[in-house]
């Protein structure tokens, strides 16, 4: 049997997250990504929802959502603002989700209610100025000491790392292992010689928090350590397979706000005696949207099934992330194209989709990145080792 029906319950959280969106987020978004500003109090009206660790069981205080449902609730964040929508990502997808699969249960009791609540930001050092596509390549190190572990080395594009205050830190523990030396870290990050910084003058998401990260002799405690030293690349790779289907969800949202503003402008909008909805090629790039959107739309949805189902998914969540992202690239263009003149000022949300929805196929993953996974899974072929 094929179900493409929501269940009540799922129906009535899409309402909830729907209204919130709509009533809550949508005009602050367009201000926070005027002054470039972060917004704390926003962040912890959507830890009042629930929607940061949604997926965390309730024991730990989260939601304890299935995946379909938090797509669904991503989604309809991300139709609102990007900026806030990768808060959710970040927080419930990388990190959360680690500790949840990772986590000793005293790290999940010590850092998740504290996480599901908003009194805690979480983030994810992967990524270093030398190191984004070729995660395994880490060049910040992990020096066993006395009492367990001193961390040197650099973080660069850090969603949320000057407000988090844990920060999972993958670092290199023995070069000549590769990706099998890696481990990953719990740090707090009021730790001496944890320093962020502020990335300013970005494309979009100018409303997120976005940090480059030195670690000087950063000092952390064995039991700090998420998972085995040797598993760092593992946690990374399983908190992307989770992070990856947040941002492709975020992206339908993205591809969903595309069409609703842009039936809405050809609607009222005339040109030549009549309204701009009416004119054929004004209904093919409708027509267009409307496709782009349902299909990854539906691939979300498989992905999510496939997770809650327990079985392997991490090809069909970058089949998902590539098409959802590079899905809303072009709606958000299209919708430009539909709204004409008053589609490049931020009168209308589609400008800021614009701009916003530009990283979506960079980060987490780039598109690239996702067709080498397809590629590999269809050939057994891996393109990225040298034969
Ligand atoms: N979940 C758990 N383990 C996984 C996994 C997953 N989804 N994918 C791979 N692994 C494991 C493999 O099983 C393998 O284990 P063994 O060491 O026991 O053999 C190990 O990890 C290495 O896997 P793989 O051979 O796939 O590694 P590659 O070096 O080929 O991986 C890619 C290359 C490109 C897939 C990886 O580096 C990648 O995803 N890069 C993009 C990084 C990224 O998304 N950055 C964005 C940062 S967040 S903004």
């Amino acid at each position: 049997m094929m179900d493409f029906e929501l269940t009540d319950e799922q129906s009535l959280i899409r309402e909830t997250a729907r209204s919130f969106t709509d009533n809550e987020i949508v005009e602050r978004a367009r201000q926070n990504d005027r002054n470039e500003h972060f917004d704390t109090e926003l962040v912890s009206m959507i830890a009042d929802q629930g929607y940061l660790g949604a997926i965390v069981p309730r024991e730990y205080g989260g939601a304890g959502l299935d995946y379909v449902t938090y797509g669904i609730v991503v989604e309809e964040i991300g139709r609102g603002c990007s900026a806030m929508r990768t808060v959710i990502s970040v927080q419930t997808s990388l990190v959360c989700s680690a500790l949840l699969r990772w986590g000793t249960e005293e790290q999940k009791q010590r850092y998740l209610p504290k996480l599901c609540s908003g009194e805690w930001l979480g983030c994810f050092g992967l990524t270093e100025p030398d190191t984004g596509s070729d995660a395994a390549n880490q060049r910040t190190r992990a020096r066993r000491t006395d009492s367990g572990w001193v961390i040197n080395g650099a973080k660069m594009w850090i969603s949320l790392g000057n407000h988090a205050k844990l920060a999972l830190i993958f670092a290199q523990t023995d070069p000549e292992k590769g990706h099998r030396g890696l481990a990953c870290f719990l740090v707090e990050t009021d730790q001496p010689g944890f320093q962020p910084q502020e990335i300013h003058h970005k494309m979009g998401l100018r409303g997120s928090d976005t940090a480059s990260i030195s670690l000087d002799d950063v000092e952390v405690a064995e039991d700090q350590l998420l998972g085995e030293v040797g598993d760092g690349f593992k946690v990374a790779m399983s908190s992307l397979d989770s992070g990856r289907y947040s941002v492709a969800a975020g992206c339908v949202g993205i591809c969903q706000g595309c069409v609703e503003a842009s039936v809405r402008y050809a609607k009222e909008r005339e040109q030549f005696g009549r309204p701009i909805a009416s004119f054929q090629l004004v209904q093919a790039m409708l027509a267009d949207m409307a496709v782009e959107t349902d299909a990854a739309r539906m691939l979300v949805w498989r992905a999510g099934y496939l997770k809650d189902a327990g079985k392997p998914n991490s090809t069909e969540t970058s089949i998902a992330k590539l098409y959802a992202t590079e899905a809303a690239v072009k709606c958000a263009n299209t919708a430009i194209q539909v709204h004409g003149g008053s589609g490049y000022v931020d009168d209308h949300p589609v400008e800021r989709y614009f701009r916003d929805v530009r990283v979506t196929t960079l980060y987490e993953g780039t598109s690239q990145i996702q067709k080498l996974i397809i590629g590999r899974a269809l050939t057994g072929i891996n393109a990225l080792v040298p034969s």
